[in-house]
């Protein structure tokens, strides 16, 4: 090999190399995971009010995340009525539509004389990994059964402020989406839903079955909820902020190096 070719060869070889950091790519933001977060509702939340139309308030296992649950019942005129959500610690959160409390009631959540649901509004938006939906035989029953149904929706609701029927009522027709939980794919009460960072809504709707999918009434307490939730758009301002700046430094340093070369 000449010394030309060797030279040539020699210059190339480095100009290869520069190139390949040249080529180094300018960090991009990698999505953090999701985080996950607990609400065990068989504990005693804080209580708004009391009766019908009154609210518990909850805060995940990391005390990041507050859920505030209020009761309602879509009765068979399609009328959406405030109704008393109750904790039954042990057992989780039950509903007691109006004229079914006292003896035989049906403190469960349930779609007897109407379709019982609890609206649940979260202080950001979550997506729905999984929910305990423990079986409670109604007292007139031979069977247990807790299909559900599980909605969500985006909301600018205050959680400070008490939901009107109104309001409950547009929460559901407008729901960004729902599915039946038919309670033959689980085989235990823990329901694991897994839904997708696209259902990521800061309203979850989690009710007995609306319509289906069998003749026999659902009836059970919401005992836990495990939701996932990614960082807040004020988080990613910050951290795109952050990258920017630092692409921005290597390129001024690229343009330093070619300046003084
Ligand atoms: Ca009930
Ligand atoms: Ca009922
Ligand atoms: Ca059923």
């Amino acid at each position: 090999m000449n010394i030309v070719l060797r030279s040539i060869l020699a210059t190339s070889a480095v100009v290869a190399a520069s190139s390949v950091q040249a080529a180094q790519p300018t960090p991009t933001p990698t999505p953090t995971a999701p985080a996950s977060f607990v609400f065990d509702t068989t504990t005693d939340g804080t209580h708004v009010g009391s009766g019908n139309g009154n609210a518990l308030i909850f805060s995940d296992s990391k005390n990041v995340i507050t859920m505030k649950a209020t009761g309602w019942t879509r009765d068979f005129n399609g009328s959406f009525i405030a109704s008393e959500i109750v904790p039954f610690i042990d057992n989780g959160l039950g509903i007691i539509q109006p004229g079914e409390g006292g003896s035989g009631a049906y403190h469960q959540i349930d779609n007897v004389n109407g379709w019982e649901f609890a609206i649940l509004q979260f202080s950001q938006a979550v997506s729905l990994q999984s929910a305990k939906l423990n079986t409670f035989r109604l007292w007139d029953r031979n069977y247990v059964d807790n299909d559900a149904f599980i909605g969500w929706n985006s909301s600018n609701l205050s959680l400070a402020n008490a939901l009107t029927s109104a309001q409950a009522r547009d929460l559901f027709d407008t729901r960004k989406g729902g599915f039946n939980s038919d309670s033959t794919q689980f085989n235990s009460n823990l329901q694991t839903y897994s839904r997708p960072s696209t259902d990521m809504s800061n309203v979850w709707i989690v009710g007995g079955s609306f319509g289906g999918p069998d003749g026999q009434n659902d009836a059970f307490k919401l005992a836990q909820l495990t939701v996932t939730a990614v960082p807040e758009p004020a988080t990613w301002a910050m951290m795109l902020i952050g990258f920017g700046m630092i692409g921005g430094t290597m390129r001024s340093r690229r343009r330093v190096k070619v300046a003084y070369a």
